[in-house]
């Protein structure tokens, strides 16, 4: 049974990202004050000359006036015109970089005995296990450029590191962020312990897979200490504001009694936005897209599909071979489409230099829109489409000749054919007997002599099964072990390099925010784009392409036969099933590296399980 999309992801995408418009600059003229001026000039980004304004500011004002009574003031008006929506994140970025070179020309000028100006220390860290730097970066920059002291102690940080630090550091608070579902289970685990020690310092925490009902819920309840969810770096911000006005300086003590009724008004709020936090938490999950949106309105569909059908299980009792019955739960995708023929079994490297060729399958949706946080808002197409004109798709195209001039993009794919066959939720891939190096071209089997006896069990992956619905499970979309033919997979893993990496940490060291900003985001996208561009080779090989949509943006939405899955993913969430994939194609050989929580060393890199089978489309087995 084909399944097919009924509206379209990109425009559903769109509508989606439409919610906060962006401010015109503000126009300073000859007469204004100098206070006028610098304020303005962090409020337009406008750095350029900075240092003459400054200079006269001095004759009047100490370095340390300056900052506090100007230029924060200017970063305030920033902060109101991005929380109303009217100003867009890379201006803020611009506004930050503007504040971070008044501040570094002042300091000379500040008096030693002036110490620790700081309105406030906050240690930040990615938590253990999780290589998400960007969202801690973006708190990083607008936390410090609105006078607080960061501590930002990177990726991948046990809580020892963050205490110890933040007893040196004698920090007001402790910033803990994460993208991986998993990091929400280290989060709490994190607050047990800092509980169970009878630490209590104010916690804020953020990251897409959290959500302010698991933070407000389930969180609160196993920490006495200050904690609040931060949805973005400037939630962030008034965390330590409101620490910093006195709200909770003296760290707040909740009282078994108090802490009762905070937990009676937690409930009672909590279900009177029952629907409103429900549609958060759906958004939580609706963002969770690498595809810049496909994959969630795909998922959309398929779920209110799913409501509306009423899909048969089919339970059958088999042997596997080895003479033991085995009771096989199953969907009712069919089980008898063609196999394509693989143009060869075992893997290969490819090192990719034409980028033009990968630009093509950019997301510019995903990367203007969700990397970027160009939005919308209230402006007409006109207004909205002028903002594309002059500033993201300059800032586009400029980039893409950057990296091409300096080489920032590095792009290689390591990817191959396995011979494959299913048993119930397993997928079983054969390796051939008689060859030692299988990280190459199988020469002792191929696609036309693979028998049962030149094969045998390499390894097998194990996907969870849909508990309604469909019932789906990966392993449906092949040939079962009952069948004599034998079924095709393909893997692939895809990387921009290092090189990528090591750049972007040098543009957000250097302060170029707002190219930090910018430069990320289309090297992250430029990685999905390459695994975009490598399926589409895949199908080619396997003589499935002709079914491709012929407008790119609809491959975004899986305009194609088959799906490209990556293990994290809804329909196979198992972060761990990456050992597996490294095992069959030892992604080292292009340096991707796993760590040891599965996550890909270097960052703009990402791997997939491909199918060809007409049904598989993305699914959610939760
Ligand atoms: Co992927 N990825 N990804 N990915 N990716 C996620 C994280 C995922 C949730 C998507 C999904 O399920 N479809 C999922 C993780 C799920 C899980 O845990 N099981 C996932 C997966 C599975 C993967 C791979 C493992 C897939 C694979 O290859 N098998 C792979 C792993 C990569 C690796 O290991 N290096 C992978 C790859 C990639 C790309 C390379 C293609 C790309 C870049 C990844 C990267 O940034 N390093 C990518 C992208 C783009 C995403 C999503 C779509 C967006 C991430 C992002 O860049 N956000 C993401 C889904 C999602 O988040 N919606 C997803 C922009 C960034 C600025 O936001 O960091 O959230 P964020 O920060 C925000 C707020 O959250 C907040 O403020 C910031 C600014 O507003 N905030 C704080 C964050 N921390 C805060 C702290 C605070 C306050 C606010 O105070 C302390």
């Amino acid at each position: 049974m084909e399944r097919r999309l009924v509206f379209d992801p990109l425009v559903e995408l769109m509508a989606y990202y439409a919610d906060a418009a962006s401010v015109e600059t503000i126009a300073v003229s000859d007469n204004a004050t100098i206070e006028e001026r610098l304020k303005n000039r962090i409020i337009n980004g406008d750095k350029l000359g900075i240092d003459s304004d400054l200079k006269k500011a001095l004759e009047t004002y100490s370095a340390l006036e300056i900052i506090n009574d100007i230029l924060l003031e200017g970063m305030k008006v920033v902060g109101e015109l991005f929380g109303s929506g009217q100003m867009q994140l890379p201006f803020v970025l611009q506004s930050a970089e503007t504040m971070k070179t008044a501040v570094a020309y002042l300091e000379p000028f500040m008096d030693k005995i002036e110490g620790n100006n700081s309105k406030g220390t906050m240690v930040l860290a990615t938590v253990k296990g999780d290589v998400h730097d960007i969202g801690k970066n973006l708190v990083d920059i607008i936390l410090s450029n609105n006078g607080y002291k960061v501590v930002n102690l990177g990726i991948k940080v046990p809580l020892e590191t963050m205490l110890h630090a933040a007893e040196e550091h004698n920090a007001d608070a402790i910033g803990m962020s994460g993208l991986l579902v998993k990091s929400t289970a280290i989060m709490k685990e994190n607050l047990e312990v800092m509980q169970a020690r009878g630490v209590d310092i104010p916690v804020v925490l953020g990251g897409a897979a959290l959500n302010r009902r698991f933070v407000d819920k389930d969180l609160k309840a196993i920490y006495n200490g200050r904690l609040a969810y931060a949805q973005d770096a400037f939630d962030g911000l008034h965390f330590m504001r409101e620490l910093a006005e006195g709200t909770v300086t003296e760290r707040e003590v909740i009282t078994e009694e108090t802490k009762l009724g905070q937990e009676a008004k937690i409930e009672q709020e909590l279900l009177r936005t029952e629907s409103i936090e429900q549609r958060a938490a759906d958004d939580v999950y609706q963002q969770v897209s690498d595809a810049g949106g496909s994959l969630d309105t795909s998922l959309k569909l398929q779920r209110e599909q799913d409501s509306l059908a009423n899909f048969g299980v089919n339970v059958t009792v088999h042997d596997d071979g080895s003479h033991q019955k085995i009771l096989e739960l199953t969907s009712d995708v069919d089980r008898n489409q063609p196999i394509p023929v693989a143009p060869f079994f075992g893997s290969k490297v490819v090192e990719y230099h034409i980028l033009d060729k990968i630009f093509e399958y950019i997301n510019e949706v995903a990367l203007i829109r969700g990397q970027w946080q160009f939005k919308r808002g209230k402006r007409t197409d006109e207004e909205y489409n002028k903002i594309m004109a002059e500033e993201a798709y300059p800032a586009l195209n400029e980039l893409k000749l950057r990296c091409k001039r300096e080489r920032l993009l590095s792009p290689k794919v390591v990817y191959g054919y396995f011979p494959c066959k299913a048993v119930g939720n397993d997928l079983i891939i054969y390796r051939p007997k008689q060859q030692d190096d299988v990280y190459t071209e199988w020469t002792s089997v191929t696609p036309t002599t693979i028998t049962p006896e030149n094969t045998a069990e390499w390894l097998r992956f194990t996907f969870p099964r849909q508990a309604d619905g469909r019932h789906l499970c990966l392993s449906d979309f092949f040939r079962t072990t009952h069948s004599t033919e034998f079924d095709v997979v393909a893997f692939q893993v895809v990387t921009v390099g290092s090189v990528a990496s090591d750049y972007a940490h040098q543009l957000f060291a250097k302060g170029d925010f707002r190219d930090y900003l910018f430069f990320h985001g289309l090297s992250v996208e430029v990685a999905e784009a390459l695994a975009e561009y490598w399926h589409k080779m895949v199908r080619t090989e396997l003589g499935i392409a002709v079914n491709d949509a012929p407008d790119i943006r609809r491959l975004f939405s899986q305009g194609y036969q088959g799906s490209r899955y990556s293990f994290g993913y809804p329909a196979c969430p198992n972060l761990d099933d990456q050992a597996k994939l490294f095992q069959l194609l030892k992604p080292e050989r292009i340096g991707v590296t796993l760590t040891e929580e599965f996550q890909l060393v270097p960052e703009q890199s990402t791997s997939a399980i491909v199918c060809h089978h007409k049904e598989a489309k993305y699914f959610n087995v939760r």
